[in-house]
């Protein structure tokens, strides 16, 4: 498969997507968020990859958000059409049935700082930054960062990064909620990697099911989230994996996981 500024590796169980436009700080434009999309579909067929890594390719940017000389000329129907392009995208990556880390490793503004946040997990080099700059333009996040940003830090910070455009360092991030590990630059793909690795070893059947009761759980008042959690708490009792995994517990040997 060929991506026009994207990188695939695939090294089951992982695979490793990289935004590949460096000379724009890997800026999202049309071609990226399909090849992105592409990507997705390519993965998502693929039983033997279970966790992503999700980075930019250069030291200095994960994503410095979406393309501004591509934005720059359009008008309010048009804009509401793009936002709500990659609004799909990152709904999708966000329900994704493979957990998704991003490796954070320079800049992760506006749009990219949103991609980011609808990955699972964020991991970020001590020398990356964090930001919603979308007021320095003159408009307001539109790829999810008035909706999630505020779920992870809270309105008041995330309105504190909307409003005043100012970047957080990853030690804030870390700080606030934003990011949930910083690690030296040169260790970031490896950690990263290693996470992803850990996870895709699990059964995969309680994996998914742990994201879908956090991500719909979020939505939902307390008690019915509760609720919500005892049925996908049964549905684990029909896979093979919570008898082996409960047999090995109780027979002191290593679980042997088939994912059903
Ligand atoms: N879009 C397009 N090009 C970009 C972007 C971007 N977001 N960011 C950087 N670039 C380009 C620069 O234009 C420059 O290109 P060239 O070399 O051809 O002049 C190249 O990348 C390198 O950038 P700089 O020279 O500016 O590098 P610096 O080290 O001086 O600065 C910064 C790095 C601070 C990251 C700076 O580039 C910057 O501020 N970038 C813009 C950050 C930003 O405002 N991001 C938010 C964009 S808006 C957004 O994401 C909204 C998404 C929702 C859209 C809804 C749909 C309509």
């Amino acid at each position: 498969m060929n991506y026009e500024n994207l990188l695939l590796t695939i090294t089951e169980p992982l695979a490793l997507i990289t935004i590949n436009r460096p000379a724009a700080l890997n800026a999202l434009n049309p071609q990226t968020l399909a090849d992105l999309d592409l990507a997705l579909n390519n993965l998502e067929n693929n039983d033997r990859v279970h966790a992503l890594v999700l980075t930019g390719a250069g030291e200095k940017a994960f994503v410095a958000g979406g393309d501004i000389s591509v934005m720059q000329p359009l008008g309010p129907l048009e804009a509401s059409r793009v936002a709500r392009q990659a609004q799909r995208l990152f709904a999708r990556i966000e329900s994704f049935p493979k957990t998704i880390i991003a490796a954070i490793n320079g800049y992760a503004l506006g749009g990219g700082c949103e991609l980011a946040m609808a990955c699972d997990i964020r991991i970020a080099a001590d020398t990356a930054r964090l930001g919603q700059p979308e007021i320095n333009l003159g408009i307001i996040p539109g790829w999810g960062g008035t909706q999630r940003l505020p779920r992870l830090v809270g309105p008041g910070k995330a309105k504190q990064m909307m409003l005043t455009g100012e970047m957080v360092t990853a030690a804030e991030a870390e700080k606030i909620g934003l990011v949930e590990q910083v690690v030296a630059a040169d260790q970031l793909l490896h950690t990263a990697t290693e996470m992803a690795r850990k996870i895709a070893e699990k059964p995969q059947v309680a994996v998914q099911l742990i994201r879908k009761a956090v991500d719909n759980g979020l939505d939902m008042p307390l008690d019915k989230a509760i609720d919500y959690e005892a049925d996908i708490f049964g549905l684990c009792f029909a896979t093979e994996d919570q008898k082996e995994g409960m047999a090995a517990f109780l027979e002191k040997r290593g679980a042997s996981w088939t994912n059903r």
